[in-house]
């Protein structure tokens, strides 16, 4: 059996979970890749010599296999998997994507954190880490739904940890800005790759999934009592939501 510390990472099929699954995996993680796209994880977890789960967390069957397949010991979980949906203003916004965008960001967060949080506790040492947004702490135009989900997601680790005061887990909220990724702005946009583009036109280097991952490795490996309860992460060039440096 590994003597590894264990890592679960969900939506480790690009971006930031990708990212964050090499990172780790390079601090001596073993490191349990998550996502819906099995081809994406096993590949990942091949190159990682780590194991693949698909598995879609809003789906609370799939979510009890990864806990069967994860077992009874976890050192640290990333709840990763989440995104953003359309730019539609509150007025003219569809339910359904609300619906999604919050079963995906909060009820996904939620299950994974339910089922896996008996094994962060038997470790005796673990760290749980939910990747949330800048949209969880402010809004703006046109991101009422994502920021409605992301605010859960804060608000939720808020609450967890709190609740698991006295309990050897420890609790972190990384809230990235803008991060430019493969799939972030597509998935909003519909796979409208020009719209895409436009979110970071002539913006000096938007932090890449690397500089998360980055993040989230250093959180998992500071001595245990030390509790980094949260942290911003933006590109310099963005100093605020709506204050960010283009070059025209
Ligand atoms: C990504 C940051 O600005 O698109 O979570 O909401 S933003």
């Amino acid at each position: 059996m590994s003597t590894s510390p264990a890592a679960v990472v969900t939506g480790a099929s690009s971006g930031i979970g990708e990212a964050t699954a090499r990172a780790l995996a390079g601090a001596g993680f073993h490191v349990f890749c998550v996502a819906r796209r099995t081809d994406r994880v096993e590949a990942l977890a091949d190159e990682l010599g780590g194991t693949a789960v698909t598995c879609d967390v809003t789906d609370a069957a799939q979510v009890d296999a990864l806990a069967a397949a994860v077992g009874d010991r976890l050192d640290l979980l990333v709840n990763n998997a989440g995104g953003a949906f359309g730019l539609e203003q509150v007025s003219a916004a569809d339910p359904a994507v609300w619906r999604h965008m919050y079963d995906v960001n909060v009820i996904g967060t939620l299950l994974v954190t339910q089922a896996l949080l008996p094994a962060l506790v038997a470790s005796g040492a673990g760290t749980l880490v939910n990747i949330s947004s800048t949209a969880g702490h402010i809004t703006y135009e046109g991101g009422g739904g994502y920021a409605v989900a992301k605010h859960g997601v804060t608000a939720m680790t808020g609450t967890l940890r709190l609740e698991l005061n006295g309990l050897p887990v420890r609790v972190t909220e990384i809230a990235p800005g803008m991060v430019r990724t493969e799939e972030f702005s597509l998935n909003r946009f519909g796979g409208d790759q020009e719209a895409a583009d436009n979110v970071y036109a002539g913006v000096d280097e938007p932090l890449v999934a690397a500089d998360i991952a980055d993040m989230v490795t250093w959180v998992a490996t500071r001595p245990h009592h030390v509790n980094i309860d949260s942290m911003t992460v933006r590109p310099l060039a963005q100093a605020a939501q709506h204050k960010v440096h283009r070059s025209t």
